[in-house]
């Protein structure tokens, strides 16, 4: 029987001998291959994590003993060892397994919050919180060295270096990647304590007389494994002499490493030992992402960091999806860079999945990748726009959350011309509730100055980041979604700086789209038509700030339908309903768009049905509206 199906939760896992790891380890990454190929996830990261987290749960007491995953993409092992191996075929599926930890999912469960950088935070305050009420826990926070790259971990670790007390293991995750090569100096520094260990290791003499101490001391009876756990705390003190304990020690913080991730054994030893010195304790383990499966192994651009639907042998992507927002901003971005040398591209830590690689090719002296730093990605560029460049910082738009007071005092308060692209604007799907793209537009309108477009196609896109680069003395931000691009939408005309997209005579409602819902605004003015409601729509091109001309349309129809892949708490729609009111316009408003929630994972197109937000239902809101007005019901029974 495989090891596997004996594994309910960690108690199991501490029944197994050590001998018996490596085959549980191995079956656990055929597991993760078989199942994350199908699925689609992030299946490279978890692959290098498997000997590391088997040794968590067998040295500390989960859930007694607080595990928190760093980001928590790379927590698949953990759910495996916690009972959650028969969910993993419906894994990021809607009602299925989070692709994050969850607590809804399992008391294993702590921290699910899937932004970077947050472990340690949430470790200090757990240590001093069990400390304080007299409870002996752990807690113990795994954090890549990618991670390591936040400034929320450096703010923690100066906390954590003085909290002597406090049960706490930093476990770190040294792949040496975060999707690419991590950056900067620390990546240097713990490349160069990884790079001492594959040397200690690689020399025969430490070797053999590792391999001799081993066979010599664990044959001793009952006291053998006590011994041998004495023996590998020389072996670190001789690792120590021979290894600058560098950054963490002069930061304070006790030291152990580096350990070979792999080596169930070692690392075990090594949480033993972090576990009895009783206060902070930082343990670095180096490990291989996408280890186990050849393709991620080989893969040069992530190793597969995340991964669609996939051969499980060949690694081969199964499902091709259309050309992409991402793919289009990258060739423009490309074009824009050879003839404008003062553009510059930054990233933090996601050249490939923003689409800045392409530029990295040409111009690699004008590409910054600042590690997972989006706070110092926003100051920085403001930097470099008072030194005179133009830069482009391409993110996430659920990370730029991180650094709104950045985009608000650096940027906006200093009027530099930056422009900020947010990809993965709107609801995204099945990374869930932190991942959805919903909330940038409604804090980037606090922002005085700010101009903000949300393109509806290609053409558009290419218009707006190439005026946006010509902007010296504003943010600008362009922002889209996930999805493939749309067919191109033309204008019928244009109406001052407004896109008209459709129109029928003596117009009652006025349907205003923005980006990837320009289409559907299209379609809802076409089935209002059809039931004899005369209908406008319009894409106002640039959604902030508002235009007199997207007023002046609003003034002359009696409804005003707003619909963006956005919060509707002072979002888009709700600027332009505020604006009018200011402006002593009485026309009636209904915002359509992403409700103030946290909406867990499912498909993109489940989830906005699931929000009403499709042509069918917009459009018999507005026909029921006109018809309350009017005081009978045209609904057709197709309508109903
Ligand atoms: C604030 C923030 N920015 C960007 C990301 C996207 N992201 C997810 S994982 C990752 C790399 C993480 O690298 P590391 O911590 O070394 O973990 P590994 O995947 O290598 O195991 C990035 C950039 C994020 N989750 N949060």
């Amino acid at each position: 029987m495989p090891l596997l199906n004996r594994i309910t939760g960690p108690a199991d896992l501490k029944k197994l001998s050590a001998g018996e790891l490596p085959a549980l380890a191995a079956e656990i990454r055929k597991f993760l291959i078989r199942n994350v190929s199908r699925t689609g996830g992030h299946l490279g990261p978890n692959l290098g994590v498997v000997e590391l987290t088997i040794a968590l749960h067998r040295v500390f007491d989960s859930p007694r003993d607080a595990l928190i995953f760093d980001t928590g993409h790379q927590s698949y092992v953990h759910k495996i060892l916690t009972g959650r191996q028969a969910g993993f075929p419906q894994l990021r599926q809607r009602g299925g397994l989070s692709g994050y930890p969850n607590r809804a999912e399992s008391e294993h469960d702590w921290v699910e919050n899937s932004h970077a950088s947050t472990s340690l935070s949430w470790a200090d305050g757990m240590a001093k919180a069990f400390r304080l009420r007299g409870e002996e826990r752990w807690v113990v926070a795994v954090i890549g060295d990618g991670a390591l790259t936040g400034g929320m971990a450096w703010e923690a670790l100066n906390n954590i270096a003085v909290g002597e007390d406090e049960r706490l293991v930093v476990v770190v995750n040294d792949n040496g990647r975060s999707y690419t090569p991590t950056v900067g100096g620390l990546a240097t520094q713990l490349s160069g304590l990884g790079q001492q260990l594959t040397a200690i290791r690689t020399d025969r003499r430490y070797e053999r007389a590792l391999r001799l101490i081993k066979e010599k001391v664990l044959a001793a009876p009952v006291i053998g494994q006590m011994v041998y756990g004495l023996m590998h705390g020389l072996k670190t003190g001789v690792k120590d002499v021979l290894v600058p304990r560098g950054m963490f020690s002069d930061l304070g913080l006790k030291y152990v490493g580096p350990i070979d991730g792999h080596d169930v054994d070692a690392v075990e030893l090594a949480l033993q030992q972090a576990k009895r010195y009783g206060g902070p304790v930082l343990v670095h383990c180096i490990t291989e992402k996408g280890r186990g499966f050849k393709a991620a192994e080989q893969n040069e651009q992530d190793r597969f960091h995340a991964v669609g639907i996939i051969d499980e042998d060949t690694g081969e992507p199964l499902v091709c999806g259309g050309r992409t927002w991402t793919d289009a901003f990258g060739e423009e971005m490309a074009r824009i860079g050879a003839t404008n040398d003062r553009v510059v591209a930054i990233t933090a830590a996601m050249l490939h999945p923003t689409g800045l690689d392409r530029f990295a090719r040409l111009f690699p002296n004008r590409t910054f990748d600042v590690g997972i730093a989006e706070q110092h990605a926003v100051t920085a560029a403001a930097g470099m726009a008072s030194g005179g460049l133009h830069p482009v910082v391409a993110v996430y738009a659920t990370f730029l959350n991180r650094a709104f007071d950045q985009v608000l005092m650096d940027v906006g308060m200093h009027k530099m011309g930056v422009t900020f692209v947010l990809d993965r604007a709107g609801i995204t799907g099945p990374d869930g509730a932190s991942h959805h793209g919903i909330w940038d537009s409604s804090f980037l309108g606090l922002v005085p100055g700010l101009q903000l477009s949300a393109p509806r196609d290609e053409q558009r896109l290419g218009e707006a980041l190439r005026l946006s680069v010509a902007v010296s003395d504003a943010p600008t931000v362009i922002r889209y979604s996930k999805e493939s691009l749309p067919e191109p939408i033309a204008a019928l005309r244009r109406q001052g700086d407004v896109d008209v997209l459709f129109e029928t005579a003596k117009p009652k409602v006025l349907v205003i789209g923005y980006g990837q819902f320009c289409g559907l605004a299209a379609e809802v003015g076409q089935r209002l038509s059809q039931q004899g409601i005369g209908a406008t729509v319009v894409d106002p091109v640039w959604a902030l700030p508002v235009s007199a001309d997207l007023l002046a349309l609003v003034a002359s129809h009696e409804l005003v339908i707003t619909v963006e892949d956005g919060g509707i708490v002072g979002g888009l729609g709700a600027r332009v309903s505020q604006e009018a009111r200011l402006a002593g316009i009485t026309s009636r408003f209904r915002e359509f768009g992403v409700p103030s929630a946290f909406i867990s994972h499912g498909t993109r197109s489940e989830i906005l049905d699931q929000l009403g937000l499709t042509a069918q239902e917009l459009a018999r809101f507005a026909t029921e509206q006109v018809a309350a007005d009017e005081g009978s019901s045209p609904l057709t029974s197709s309508e109903r």
